[in-house]
Parts: structure tokens; sequence; C-alpha cells
């Protein structure tokens, strides 16, 4: 009888009791390594740490480019105009030729720097999602050839860009105002590299794979999207307008994702910026607040690697702070927006926060706190973070900040 009353009481604490524990999930030890050791120096995380992390988020999710793919690239300056945006801007628009035995692939890169600097530029890498000619209303800017998301309100119909979709994204790209500040940027359309959608990775950069067999963790959309953004480095660093040392990456989503995968792959970078990037980004997995492997998979099979199809966040040896800690020492920027709740901005602050012990390694002060500053309270740190008001969206407010941040590294 005693058992029968207390029952219910019993089945809400075991609710209760489990809600709590996704939110604080027993995450993975960062600085403890496969054999059990324990890290303590910078030299025993980039010797023994790092490298096994890199490996489990290449075979496990992101997946990899086969040893197979050897590929050549040239480069082409299609286009250079040294004064462009009324004066202010110097142009280039470049063709990434990626060639592998008698197949290639073409990867526009567009870049505007400003035209007053003294010397080499930094610069921001990032990619747009609808086509280069969208991020601007410069008609200057080459079209995308390549299969672009429908979307009506763009002028984007049938999967094709269209003049109409000149200059619909410029609210996230203030590009004049970047190069008041004494930056470049530079920009690639994710389509170019890879098209996001499944088609069994024929096309895009598979189209240079033939007699590859793929394996379970050959590489997924994220991942050629990631290299892409290393073959873009590859160009800047023979570009002597462009700081080579000082490239910044960033993403908003599910390029944000890319960016941070870019950053762990590509140390050149020499600061990553996370937007809202949530579950396979900065979002920790395993407190499956928001978007979960199970939706993210289902959704977008060609995101990841095969391995991770099944995956399940309880089971990963991995979350990912330690994919945020691979770009240790660089700095690292998290962005969130307080609506934004399928991309969780309390797990993506947690991952930056449990980052931190791969940083203080280096000496960095980190995160102090377990909980997300308040809205609109950037905190510029080697590990920076700030929530924004209102929902997913990538604002003047994010560049705003970190455009300071990047100024104070
Ligand atoms: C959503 C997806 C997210 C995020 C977002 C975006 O549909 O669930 O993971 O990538 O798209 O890229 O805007």
């Amino acid at each position: 009888m005693k058992t029968l009353i207390l029952l219910p009481f019993l089945i809400l604490l075991t609710i209760l009791a489990t809600s709590a524990q996704s939110d604080r999930p027993i995450l993975p030890e960062l600085l403890v390594s496969e054999s059990g050791q324990k890290i303590t120096t910078s030299t025993e995380w980039e010797e023994i740490r790092r490298p096994e992390i890199l490996e489990m988020f290449q075979r496990q999710m992101y997946g990899m480019a086969s040893p197979d793919f050897a590929w050549d690239m040239e480069i082409n300056l299609v286009e250079e105009e040294r004064s462009a945006l009324n004066g202010m801007a110097i142009r280039k628009q470049i063709d990434l030729v990626i060639s592998r035995r008698e197949s290639s692939h073409t990867i526009p890169l567009l870049i505007y720097l400003p035209s007053e600097a003294d010397g080499p530029v930094p610069v921001f890498l990032g990619l747009n999602f609808y086509g280069n000619q969208t991020i601007h209303p410069d008609r200057a800017i080459r079209m995308t050839e390549n299969w672009v998301p429908t979307r009506i309100e763009f002028g984007i119909t049938e999967n094709e860009a269209t003049h109409e979709s000149r200059g619909v994204r410029y609210d996230r790209w203030p590009v004049e105002w970047i190069l008041e500040q004494g930056y470049g940027i530079a920009t690639m359309y994710s389509g170019d590299i890879d098209p996001d959608y499944h088609d069994e990775f024929h096309n895009g950069i598979h189209v240079l794979e033939q007699g590859i067999k793929r394996e379970s963790h050959a590489w997924g959309t994220i991942a050629t999207w990631a290299w892409g953004l290393s073959r873009a480095m590859d160009y800047l660093e023979t570009d002597e307008d462009v700081d080579e040392e000082k490239v910044v990456v960033f993403g908003h989503s599910r390029l944000g994702k890319t960016a941070l995968w870019a950053g762990a792959t590509d140390q050149r970078f020499a600061a990553v910026i996370s937007n809202e990037s949530g579950c396979g980004g900065a979002a920790l997995s395993k407190r499956k607040h928001g978007e979960t492997f199970e939706v993210i998979n289902r959704n977008f099979p060609h995101w990841f690697c095969e391995a991770f199809h099944d995956a399940r966040e309880e089971d990963i040896p991995f979350d990912q702070h330690m994919l945020i800690a691979l770009m240790a020492p660089r700095p690292v920027y998290v962005a969130s927006a307080q609506k934004d709740d399928w991309a969780d901005p309390v797990g993506e602050y947690l991952s930056i926060y449990h980052a931190g012990p791969a940083y203080e390694l280096y000496g960095f002060e980190t995160l102090e706190h377990p909980v997300p500053p308040d809205p609109l309270s950037p905190v510029f740190l080697q590990t920076g973070y700030h929530l924004r008001t209102g929902k997913h969206d990538h604002t003047r407010y994010d560049w705003m900040q970190v455009v300071a941040w990047v100024g104070r590294q």
C-alpha cells in the first residue's frame, strides 16, 4: 500500500532526475587521453590529446577526404577592380579550379578589401547560403551557375540564381562597414563547393572522386565545405593585399558548424567564429536540447559521415566542447541568440565554457561562470561569447561584437 501511495512521487522524481541529467550531462573528459593519461601541458595537449579528439570527430562525425583524393588547384584571377564600391574597395573574383585525373570543379571566390589600406589587411572569410551575388547589390558580382535552394522571396525559383537575388542577403554582409573597420571580407557560395541536398555524393566537389570507394568515415557536406574554406585560405596566402596570418573564419548556422570544422582541421585560420551553429556546431550534443542527432541526420543525411547516421548522444565518446577546444590556443568566439532555442544557446555557451581548460594550458583566462552572461553583455576573452536578443539570424549586432573582439586579439 505504502509503495502504491509513493509511486506517483517516485515517477515524478525519476522524470526530474532525467531532465536534470540531460540539462547537465556528464561530459567526456577533455584533458584525459584515451590511455587514461591526465593532460597537464600544452605540449601533451598538442601531441597526445588534440590528435585523438580530431580523429574522433573525423571518423565518427564530419568525415574526411579519402587519402586517394589527390587533387591539384589552379588559381585564376578572373576580375580585379581596384576602385570598386565607389572607390572604397578592391574587388577580386577568383576561380579556384580543382582537378583530379580528367575532371575539374570550379569554386568562385569573391573578395573585397579596403582600397585605402597601408599594407596587407586581416580578412574575414565565410561561406554564404545562396550565391556570391546575394551578399551585395554590386552588379559586377558573378552569379552562381550551380544549384541554389529555391526561395521565392529571394527571386530564386527552380533552384537557379536570378538577377533578382542580387543583394538579398546584404543585411547579413555589411561589406562597407567591415572595410571601414580596416578588414577585408572574402566569401564563397557553399553550393559551389557541394550543393546542399542529398544526391549520394555525386555532385559538387564529389565529381572528382571517381574510382574512390566511400568509407563509413568519408566526408559529408560540412567537411567538404570546410575543405573549400581551406582552399580559399591557400589562395589568400598568395594575395599580397591580404595578411595571411590574420584570416578569421566565420559562419552562421550550418555554415557556422562548417567554420568550426574548418578551424579545427586547418590551423592556419587565426581565429574562428561560430554564429548560432547549434547541433553539430557549438551546442553540446548530450544535452539533447533543440535539434538532436536523430533529427539532423533525418533532415540532412548528407551533412555528416555515414558512421554518424545512427549515432546516439548518450553513446558518443566526445562532445562539442572538445571541438571548440581544437581551436586552442587560437581565439574562438561563439555567438548565440536568445530566441534560437533550436540551436540551444545554453548548450552553445556551455561548450565554449567547457573548452576553457584547453586554453588554460596556454595560460589564458577563460569564461568564469557555468551560466551564460546576460543578453547583450559580450565577454571578450580568448574564448569569447555573446547572447543576442531575438531570433536565429546574423545581424549587425553580431558583426559589431566580433569585429570589436577580433580587434582586441
Ligand atoms: C536548420 C538546421 C540547423 C541549422 C539551420 C541553418 O534547418 O536544423 O541545424 O543549420 O537550418 O543552417 O539555418
